[in-house]
């Protein structure tokens, strides 16, 4: 396994790269070219600029996260032929930076949702946190206006102006859109970008819908067990692959996390670590790594005896001693998580 950080760019981030390259086994970082909107190209000298950054800094750069889905592919427009040969463009510049995985999403319109990004716990520390009952009374749009206003002008990921200055618009085109037209959606992109990846030797790792559960009343793909089966049999390409993000799953009590791990653990290419304590009436917020609701020992172990060679991250972290910065995206409980998560894979290796 591969223990990796998120990192968000030059001018997108107050953590220096220096400070990442001091975490213990850490062997790289995770990034985006954040200013790039869905459906653009991404040219080959942003690509390099990109990676030469990162490389100067000693650490290695194999996967992205995200290279963002036009809406027009999800809902299946006519117009989604054109940002497809983009993306497929973006695929083979990325090929020539010697990119691995590219984790993306496919959740219409939204990316993840949160009804609090720095919600104060009994020790001091802040975290996320999602009421159901605050979600199922809001709007797409009025959430988004409360998160510009929390996040201290920093743009969430999935959350940029540029993506949600058309939310009522784009909420709108999916009205009538069912599962089965979704997953359709969804094969017509993986049938015409697959090849490509084969070719390019980058495999492509979903991320689950974050929550895993229907909110806003819009369709979900990568919600349990059988959806992701259904969405692997799509293209049954080893390159059409996941990001076993274990909070966005884990939030369903439903969901046995470790079993989904072991089942399809060939297709996994990326996983985020997270952790989450359950409160009462669905409510749950985001726990340091070690003391939550998930059993990340089962969870690690579950990649360690599955022979897992794929990229790992620490996800969401707490902000803790004061830090400030990204929701969930502090350095401080990130490396925490980092070191919990390495020193239990080491634990299990020294005991086989
Ligand atoms: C949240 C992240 C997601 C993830 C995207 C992948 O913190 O895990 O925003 O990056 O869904 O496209």
């Amino acid at each position: 396994m591969k223990m990796t950080v998120r990192w968000y760019g030059d001018g997108q981030e107050s953590i220096p790269l220096s400070y990442i390259k001091q975490i213990p086994r850490v062997s790289g970082v995770v990034t985006s070219l954040l200013y790039k909107q869905a459906g653009e190209v991404w040219e080959p000298d942003e690509c390099k600029k990109m990676a030469d950054n990162i490389r100067k800094a000693g650490l290695d750069l194999e996967v992205i996260e995200s290279v963002n889905i036009h809406e027009d592919i999800k809902l299946g427009l006519p117009s989604r032929d054109e940002y497809i040969e983009n993306y497929i463009k973006t695929v083979k510049n990325l090929r020539e930076i010697g990119i691995k995985v590219i984790c993306y999403n496919f959740m219409p319109v939204l990316d993840w949702a949160r009804s609090d990004l720095f919600y104060e716990l009994p020790d001091g520390s802040q975290t996320m946190r999602f009421d159901d009952s605050f979600i199922r009374n809001t709007t797409p749009k009025a959430l988004a206006d409360k998160y510009k206003k929390d996040c201290g002008g920093i743009a969430l990921p999935g959350w940029e102006p540029e993506r949600l200055a058309n939310i009522e618009k784009t909420l709108l085109q999916y009205e009538g859109m069912t599962e089965d037209k979704y997953f359709a959606n969804a094969k017509y992109f993986l049938d015409a970008i697959i090849p490509t990846c084969e070719e390019c030797g980058i495999k492509m790792a979903i991320h689950p819908d974050d929550p895993p559960f229907n909110i806003f009343g819009l369709p979900r793909l990568i919600n349990n067990r059988d959806h992701i089966a259904r969405f692997l049999s799509l293209n049954d390409s080893v390159y059409n692959g996941l990001t076993l993000c274990t909070g966005s799953l884990g939030a369903d009590k439903n969901n046995d996390v470790p079993a989904i791990i072991t089942e399809f653990l060939p297709r996994i290419h990326f996983t985020h670590i997270r952790n989450l304590k359950f409160q009462e009436n669905g409510n749950f917020y985001e726990s340091s790594h070690q003391d939550g609701s998930l059993d990340i020992y089962k969870i690690v172990k579950a990649f360690h005896d599955g022979g897992f060679e794929g990229y790992c991250r620490p996800d969401h972290g707490r902000m803790i001693w004061g830090e400030k910065g990204r929701a969930g995206y502090g350095l401080c409980d990130r490396a925490l998580g980092i070191a919990y998560i390495n020193g239990i894979w080491e634990a299990l290796e020294r005991n086989t």
